[in-house]
């Protein structure tokens, strides 16, 4: 009876580690740990049929089993590290990345040398408390000339100069009427920067487009003075070109009074590149402030002819035709 079990204990261990090597998944040695040490397995089966056994035969077959048992334990337990092992093996080597492959060419954008300057610009209006203001391209006579005190007869105004669309409506030759809007829906202290595309009726040159963008600025508060008009100009300059000397040369417009230019030294030589005034009080009254409470001052420039200054670019068409080999240089 004794021997009978220690060799039915014996050829489990044998039978059950000869299953356990030859186990190919972790679902199979599963299934043979269930079989084998599980509650209702084989080894419970035969130890089950210890109750009849004698008290001194008892513990010699108990510590038999219990080898049996570490020793089947310990061979799922290695089986099973060899299987997750080799199955982590394939993974990686279905996943092999290769790092000699042609990388995705992606082709870097830029930002183009007119939008390059109007970032700059506005950025530099925002820190001193400017607001940006944007308005129609296609405008009505009276923003665009009228509320801006352009008589009738000034050559601004000539068929000539300003492009006219079929129903009276012209588009806009400066964004002032973009300040003329701001001005009737707000109330002062003002401070907004209007950037945007204008037109003109010019023959196109190297100089010349007929379209192209604008950025002008407005100041109105009590007490505004044309000194104010000249810090906020020369900060501006500053910032822009470096701190180069500038001069104000007296001008005309017909919405600013006085009225002047300014002019950049640049390489020795002075370039013209701003304009600028004191609001007309005509201006205020057309939008129902009291020039007698406000003034204000206003500047305006040619966002392409500072690209053309600051990158030296010979002809404005380089700036609107598209030509990779000019724009990749910014
Ligand atoms: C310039 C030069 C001088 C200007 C005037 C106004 C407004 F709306 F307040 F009347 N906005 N911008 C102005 C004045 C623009 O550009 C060369």
């Amino acid at each position: 009876m004794t021997s009978n079990l220690e060799a039915q204990l014996l050829a489990l261990r044998q039978e059950g580690e000869k299953a356990i090597a030859a186990a190919e998944t972790l679902e199979r040695l599963e299934e043979l740990r269930v079989n084998y040490l599980g509650k209702k397995g084989e080894l419970g089966a035969l130890l089950r049929s210890m109750g009849q056994m004698s008290a001194e035969e008892r513990p010699k077959i108990g510590a038999i089993a219990n080898t049996v048992k570490e020793s089947l334990q310990t061979s799922l337990d290695q089986q099973r590290i060899a299987l997750e092992a080799a199955q982590i093996q394939v993974q990686l080597e279905a996943e092999t990345l290769d790092v000699t492959m042609p990388g995705i060419y992606s082709p870097q954008g830029r930002i183009h040398p007119l939008n390059g300057i109007i970032d700059r610009a506005l950025d530099i209006f925002v820190g001193m408390g400017y607001t940006v203001a944007q308005g129609p391209e296609m405008e009505t006579d009276y923003y665009n000339f009228e509320a801006l005190n352009t008589p009738p007869d000034h050559p601004a105004r000539d068929m000539q100069d300003t492009f006219y669309l079929p129903d009276g409506n012209l588009l806009r030759t400066h964004t002032s009427s973009v300040q003329i809007r701001y001005m009737e829906r707000e109330e002062p202290p003002i401070r907004v920067v209007a950037p945007g595309r204008v037109y003109r009726r010019d023959n196109v040159d190297a100089t010349h487009s007929a379209v192209f963008h604008q950025i002008e600025l407005l100041a109105i508060d009590e007490g505004l003075t044309f000194t104010d008009l000249k810090g906020t100009i020369k900060v501006f300059l500053q910032a822009i070109f470096g701190d180069l000397p500038i001069r104000f040369r007296a001008s005309y417009f017909p919405f600013t009074e006085p009225s002047a230019e300014v002019d950049l030294q640049w390489n020795g030589r002075w370039l013209e590149v701003m304009g600028c005034g004191m609001v007309d009080p005509k201006v205020l009254k057309s939008v129902g402030y009291d020039p007698e409470v406000y003034t204000g001052f206003a500047a305006g420039f040619g966002v392409e002819r500072f690209a053309m200054v600051l990158h030296q670019i010979d002809d404005i068409r380089r700036l609107y035709a598209s030509d990779l080999r000019f724009l990749q240089q910014f």
